[in-house]
């Protein structure tokens, strides 16, 4: 399994290259890249695992801050509105279209591979079309998929695609920002449960 050991921190070279495209189809070195990418997300937010190993809860991971150079990523969260479960394996990501409002998280980003804290904004696109191969764990299939997203998601995967690309949040950062949308997330309320 991956810990905190595997993830490597900002001033590592890796964190700063372009990420070599994959070849398709898959190796078995790929694809054993990409299930230990969702079992660290999934160790993460384990409560139990999470503490005896000391894991970050993690909702999305770039193969690049394991120190491997190459285009995939991984996604796990719930969308701002605990309307659905987003579990993803990519290869090759690419955003082919994007709307022109953005949006920005409230409270700002962090990084798994960046451990001091960071004030300030990261605008983002509200809503975004990516193009990839998305890699089925269970039936060992790799599909061709269009995924169009929008509020948290588009937000965790511009960070992580932003890493394919050499690029960390803290790259960007505004004190302010004209016209972007916050994202909310809804709490439920738990009186009325
Ligand atoms: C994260 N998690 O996993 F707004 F329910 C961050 C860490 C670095 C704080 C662990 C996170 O932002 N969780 C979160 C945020 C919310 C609401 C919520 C959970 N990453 C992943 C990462 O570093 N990938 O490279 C950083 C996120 C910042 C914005 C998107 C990814
Ligand atoms: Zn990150």
């Amino acid at each position: 399994m991956l810990t905190m050991k595997d993830v490597i921190r900002e001033g590592h070279a890796t964190l700063r290259l372009r990420a070599q495209e994959v070849e398709l189809p898959l190796s078995d070195e790929d694809k054993d890249t990409l299930k230990l990418m969702m079992e660290f997300l999934e160790n993460s937010q384990n409560p139990d695992i999470s503490e005896e190993y000391e894991l970050r809860p993690g909702v999305g991971l770039a193969a690049p801050q394991i120190n491997i150079s190459k285009r995939m990523i991984g996604v796990l969260t719930m969308d701002e509105k605990n309307e659905r479960i987003y579990k993803l394996l990519l290869v090759n990501p690419k955003i082919v279209s994007h709307s022109v409002q953005k949006s920005y998280l409230p409270g700002g980003e962090g990084c798994l591979s960046v451990d001091r804290e960071v004030e300030g904004l990261v605008a983002r696109h509200k809503k975004i079309t990516v193009r990839a191969h998305m890699y089925d764990i269970n039936s060992d299939e790799l599909k061709q998929v269009e995924i169009r997203v929008s509020g948290f998601v588009s937000i965790v995967l511009q960070h992580e695609i932003d890493h394919l690309n050499g690029v960390l949040f803290v790259d960007s950062l505004a004190e302010h920002l004209e016209g972007a949308e916050p994202i909310v997330f809804i709490e439920e309320n738990l009186e009325e449960n």
